[in-house]
């Protein structure tokens, strides 16, 4: 008997094993990117948890301290405890990751005198290694990663490789701002130009990643002469990033040609990241979060502006780091900005650089033009444009979809411009179709925070990061929310309100729907004009079809849309009713109301 009692201890523990094994960690690593639901928050804007921090451990005005609740280019106090104390409503709006804003240690205060900003948004990083002291510490990062962990839901780390903090200043040219100065008028070999003394003797410039080339690059001054101010010697963190020669001390950037890659932007130490220490250096910097905090995938800032042979040695290290981690649907995805329709621009860094996913910019263009009221032709060619992208339609199912973001400006801001004279229901009527097609159609649906409490602001960057906690800043204050008639001026967490329901709906239908996570898509109606646009998604493993249909015009609309003629009775999962059954095999009639829109699955 007492020999048994071991084995009947192994046996009890081998069955509840599977259940005790299956807990949130386990099924939140399981799941593929396509099947999140993203809520993109700035730190600083979204809850002040401790209002200890809200100076930075910093004592002095704001020019030293950086925090100013009343300035929006300044820190309002939001940090990672306030983040970690909302996640409830982060989870009821529906999101199953989040992506936070960059939470690296910044420059807390840089900029021309007398136009001066702070480094809230985190994209001026002196320390790559901890955590801004505005937004706590290490640990209140640990315990919001596993918080969330616990609540079943990911973390995205927003991570910058392109440029460290506007620390490396010039010995030449500062009044005229550090124009770009060019590979040929200002090449590897001479100093200050074609016509000054040799440097660098032997160096077979940046096309050559070996050590051994890289080990004759001895002097930065080809360009400008660059120098690190007083005080500022080992203000960054590794060490390496204090020392000019990682750094392409070429200038500013006009965000054209070579200066795109090679350029300072607006003063930002722009990184040579041709060179093999600075890619083993990030490899180091960034492998070292998924190690101490088992984060589940990167937003690459600034990704276009790397060359790509640097991402084709880091997503693939990135992703063996995570992997080694138990991490195996770790995401990664950058950030390549266009103004306008682009796929051919978006996917060549798919193939190019080979990332992963990238921030789908002409879905945003495709959805507010087609939701402003304008043509719905470039949504319409979104499926077939997919097959542009490294691994096709299939591998367009990663790429974050969006309807604004931090730097262009909100959703609403861009409708309201599209039709400046529309009433305030027409507003939110055309935000919520707007949302519909985000969360059905194909991508990882990427909401920009407060987007959901109606913010719509007046332009881009600081005037679209509103705060979420009681707001001090005039200007904000002043701005006229979609859906609710309160302002910023008190709290913005009311999951009452129209917009944050509605997400909340179609973020759980979504999650539960194979056909709108990894169902192909099939364009079925479009126009140049306002009007129907439809499209078809398909289950993945039964091929049962979803029709989702948007009415973008302001009258209703009644209409024959063709569907798989094997789909021959509709059940409606959101929006207005669907027919009941398909008129004939191959077709169903579609009626829906002014700005409306409709779910309709067939039935087996
Ligand atoms: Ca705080
Ligand atoms: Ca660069
Ligand atoms: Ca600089």
């Amino acid at each position: 008997m007492n020999r048994l009692l071991p084995s009947l201890a192994a046996l009890a523990a081998s069955l509840v094993a599977p259940t005790a094994m299956a807990g949130p960690l386990e099924d939140l690593r399981a799941r593929t990117p396509e099947q999140e639901v993203i809520y993109f928050v700035l730190p600083d804007r979204f809850e002040n948890g401790d209002p200890s921090n809200d100076t930075g451990g910093l004592k002095g005005g704001k020019l030293v301290t950086g925090f100013d609740p009343v300035d929006k280019a300044f820190y309002h106090g939001g940090d990672l405890k306030g983040l970690t104390a909302r996640l409830g409503y982060i989870q009821n709006l529906g999101a199953t990751a989040i992506w936070v804003g960059p939470i690296f240690r910044n420059k807390p205060v840089q900029g021309p005198k007398g136009n001066e900003s702070a480094g809230y948004h985190g994209y001026w990083i002196t320390d790559f290694t901890h955590v801004d002291p505005h937004f706590g510490t290490d640990a209140d990062f640990k315990a919001l990663v596993d918080a969330a962990h616990a609540k079943g839901m990911k973390v995205y780390m927003d991570i910058i490789a392109n440029h460290t903090a506007d620390v490396i200043q010039y010995k030449e040219g500062t009044a005229e701002g550090y124009p770009y100065r060019s590979k040929a008028d200002y090449p590897f070999s001479r100093k200050g130009g074609v016509g000054g003394a040799p440097i660098n003797p032997g160096f077979a410039g940046d096309g050559d990643a070996s050590a051994a080339n890289w080990a004759k690059m001895i002097d930065p001054s080809f360009a400008y002469t660059p120098y690190v101010p007083k005080g500022e010697e080992r203000v960054k963190v590794p060490g390496w990033l204090n020392d000019p020669i990682y750094y392409h001390n070429r200038g500013n950037t006009d965000w054209k040609g070579e200066s795109a890659q090679y350029g300072d932007f607006v003063g930002l130490d722009d990184l040579a990241t041709e060179n093999p220490r600075v890619v083993e250096g990030m490899i180091a910097i960034y492998g070292d979060w998924i190690d101490k905090y088992g984060v589940d995938g990167f937003r690459i800032d600034t990704a276009k502006h790397v060359n790509p042979e640097f991402w084709r040695q880091f997503v693939p290290a990135m992703k063996a780091r995570a992997a080694a981690k138990g991490i195996p649907n770790f995401h990664i995805f950058g950030e390549v900005m266009s103004g306008d329709y682009d796929p051919a621009l978006l996917a060549s860094w798919t193939r190019n650089a080979a990332l992963p996913g990238v921030l789908d910019f002409a879905f945003m263009h495709a959805v507010l033009k087609a939701a402003g009221g304008g043509s719905s032709e470039e949504l319409a060619r979104l499926p077939d444009d997919d097959g542009l992208y490294e691994g096709g339609a299939r591998a367009a199912m990663q790429l974050p979809t969006f309807l604004g973001n931090h730097d262009a400006g909100r959703a609403a801001m861009f409708l309201k411009a599209a039709n400046p004279a529309m009433s305030a229901d027409e507003l939110l009527k055309r935000d919520e179709l707007a949302h519909a097609m985000l969360l059905t159609l194909r991508g990882v649906p990427t909401i920009y925070y407060g987007d959901e409490q109606g913010f719509a602001g007046t332009g881009g960057d600081q005037l679209s990061r509103q705060d979420m906690f009681a707001s001090k800043v005039a200007i904000y204050n002043g701005e006229a929310l979609v859906g609710t008639a309160k302002t910023t001026k008190t709290e913005s967490f009311d999951p009452a309100h129209p917009l944050y329901r509605l997400i909340a709906q179609l973020s759980a239908l979504r999650v539960k729907t194979p056909a709108l996570t990894d169902g192909r898509s099939v364009t079925r109606a479009a126009s140049e004009k306002p009007g129907l646009v439809a499209v078809s998604r398909f289950d993945p493993k039964t091929g049962r079809e979803v029709l989702l249909a948007f009415n973008t015009s302001t009258a209703p609309i009644s209409a024959q849309v063709a569907v798989d003629p094997a789909s021959l009775a509709f059940e409606a999962l959101a929006g207005t009713a669907c027919a009941a059954t398909a008129s004939a095999p191959g077709s169903v009639r579609v009626e829906l109301p002014p700005l409306g829109f409709a779910v309709c699955a067939a039935k087996p």
